[in-house]
């Protein structure tokens, strides 16, 4: 069994399956905490957990070009820790199908069935990307560089496949961009990709590659699975079982805005002389968008309630990699016997997210942003 030596997983945990191991993280202790603890932080895997036993052995190969000139230079932990300044960056990691679940309750689509939890935030430390490029003999306005490719230890047991993505080269040349070796000030834990993984701020969680080997500038995107077939959200005019050309829909890199309750739990009871609630969730959204406000419904989006915003206090609207949570307490109409709430965002470019997944559906069931309800009793 390939996943026999796949670490212990916390049993709060939410699974999605066990080989390879998915879980999400319980709604109401995700809005406990700006930064989410380890042990609590989604976990998506795609194949079993590498086996990185000696921390002094991992060896990260960085090959680069400079126009024609080709070279490569093979960096340990403790290389990158002393030639490079570390560099800190609060950083939400989101699913590109996180919320998949109400998506195909709405028409079915293939994948995980990720309910709205598949997004953790951390604090990660590193050192930048750029410097290890630069370092290597990158030339920073070389235009023959398009893309940066990354590749993971982890193997597929059938195919023999290492899980791989890439990135635009001016993204991975941004100073948020770090090869990181620690989350929240402790070394990453195995499943967030110890000893190294790249974090990349802004783009969801498929290009930041944990186990990082392998370091690779190119003209092309990386020829891995994930980045030419999968994470692509294709029209809602294929359907599933369509044969679609995944060139008709590009690799997904920055998500759209999202917000989602975390509190109250679906299905929770109150009291029939409640007049008030309490509601909390986050917010994000990619390529560095500030989240400006959350607003919550009653009464399916014919009127709105402001909400109080907890950020990231070092990052600006134009640079916020970290999420938003937001809560406040919402006036319930009375002489109901069910209420459904809804949430949604508007980020620093004023996108808001679509009132429902009918316009963005896509048979792969990602980048699921329609707005969130959540449907409440009263006893
Ligand atoms: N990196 C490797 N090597 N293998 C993987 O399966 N999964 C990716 C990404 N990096 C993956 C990977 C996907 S799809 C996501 S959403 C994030 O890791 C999840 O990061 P997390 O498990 O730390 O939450
Ligand atoms: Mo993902």
């Amino acid at each position: 069994d390939p996943y026999s030596s796949d670490p212990r997983r916390h049993p709060a945990l939410i699974v999605n399956s066990e080989k390879p191991y998915n879980a999400e993280t319980p709604p109401s202790l995700l809005a406990d905490s700006f930064v989410t603890p380890i042990e609590l932080f989604f976990v998506r895997n795609h194949l079993p957990v590498p086996q990185v036993a000696d921390l002094s052995k991992h060896q990260l190969r960085v090959e680069v070009q400079n126009g024609k000139k080709k070279g490569a230079v093979t960096l340990n932990v403790d290389d990158l820790k002393k030639k490079f300044k570390p560099t800190t960056v609060t950083s939400a990691v989101q699913c590109a199908g996180n919320r998949r679940a109400e998506m195909s309750k709405f028409k079915k689509v293939m994948g995980l069935s990720w309910r709205g939890t598949a997004i953790s935030n951390a604090k990660w430390t590193g050192v930048r990307l750029r410097d290890v490029l630069i370092a290597a003999g990158v030339d920073p306005n070389d235009d023959t560089i398009k893309h940066v490719h990354f590749e993971g230890a982890d193997i597929d047991p059938n195919g023999g496949n290492h899980y791989g993505a890439s990135i635009p080269f001016s993204k991975a040349m941004s100073p948020e961009v770090l090869i990181a070796y620690e989350m929240n000030g402790e070394p990453l834990s195995v499943d967030h990709g110890y000893p190294l993984r790249v974090v990349v701020p802004g783009v969801v969680g498929a290009r930041q590659v944990k186990w990082l080997t392998t370091i690779r500038t190119s003209e092309e995107e990386s020829p891995s699975h994930w980045q030419q077939k999968d994470y692509r959200a294709f029209s809602p005019a294929y359907n599933v079982g369509d044969n679609v050309d995944p060139a008709s829909a590009p690799a997904i890199q920055e998500g759209p805005v999202q917000s989602a309750f975390c509190v109250p739990a679906p299905g929770s009871i109150i009291d029939a002389k409640a007049t008030e609630i309490d509601v909390a969730g986050y917010a994000w959204s990619g390529g560095g968008r500030g989240i400006v406000r959350v607003e919550v419904s009653t009464d399916d989006g014919a009127t709105w309630h402001p909400t109080e915003l907890e950020q990231a206090p070092d990052q600006t609207l134009d640079n916020m990699w970290a999420w938003t949570l937001w809560r406040a307490k919402i006036p319930l109409p009375a002489n109901k016997r069910h209420h459904e709430l809804v949430c949604k965002a508007t980020d620093r470019s004023y996108n808001t997210q679509p009132e429902t997944p009918a316009g963005i559906w896509n048979m792969r069931g990602l980048l699921n942003n329609s707005w969130h309800r959540v449907t409440i009793d009263v006893k």
